[in-house]
């Protein structure tokens, strides 16, 4: 199978990550250079018609792209260590955790780079800067309810770490380019399991 990834590119990494907690390796990763707008090609568009990445190539040529779609399939292939919940009502849950993330944390982060850094101008046309910043608020509204929420429980989701945990942390970590830092915004408990977090090997992809 391939994956076609970029290197710092929020989405990607939360498959990255995906893979290394469950201790799949083999998969040939095809680095997109998003800046060069490799992914917008007729070909790249052939596999995945959005132009987005990650996007995962299967071994009779179906291509999967969304990272949940591919932590999906992923999780169906390998489901020890479970991410993603054993029955029916984990699953709802903790789905319910990591698209709450993925929505209201992931998103104005993204929103707020896009639109605000010069580094995303090639991938973001046209910048809305005021837009951007605005998404930074959203971004700190979330972000308070989400310390509220790791003051009483361990994880993002409950209390064991899931692909909810993965999808915030590459949402804080893409956030490091709008200068938030969790701590100096007093979010203590954010901060504390972020640091715990990286702290796991599947941190480093
Ligand atoms: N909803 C998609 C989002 C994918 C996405 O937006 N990926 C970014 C990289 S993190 C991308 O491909 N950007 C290319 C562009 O904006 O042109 C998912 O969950 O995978």
């Amino acid at each position: 199978m391939k994956l076609f990834v970029a290197p710092r590119a929020p989405n990607p990494r939360r498959v990255l990550m995906f893979l290394v907690e469950k201790g799949v390796n083999g998969l040939d990763l095809v680095n997109v250079d998003l800046n060069a707008g490799e992914h917008k090609t007729e070909a790249f568009r052939a596999k995945s018609p959005l132009a987005r990445i990650p996007a995962l190539e299967l071994d009779d040529g179906r291509v999967l792209t969304e990272t949940r779609a591919i932590c999906t399939y992923l999780e169906g292939r390998h489901p020890e260590p479970n991410l993603m919940g054993v029955d029916a009502t984990e699953r709802a849950f903790i789905e319910m955790a990591d698209r709450r993330i993925e929505w209201y944390f992931l998103l104005p982060v993204g929103n707020c780079v896009r639109h605000t850094h010069p580094g995303l101008a090639a991938l973001e046309q046209p910048q809305f800067p005021e837009f951007g910043r605005s998404q930074g608020e959203k971004l700190l509204e979330t972000a308070t309810w989400l310390d509220a929420e790791l003051q009483r429980q361990p994880w993002v989701a409950g209390q064991r770490f899931t692909i909810a945990d993965i999808t915030a942390f590459c949402a804080l970590e893409f956030a490091r380019l709008m200068r938030f830092n969790a701590g100096e915004q007093g979010l203590a408990a954010l901060q504390a399991w972020r640091d715990r977090v990286a702290q796991r090997p599947s941190a480093r992809v």
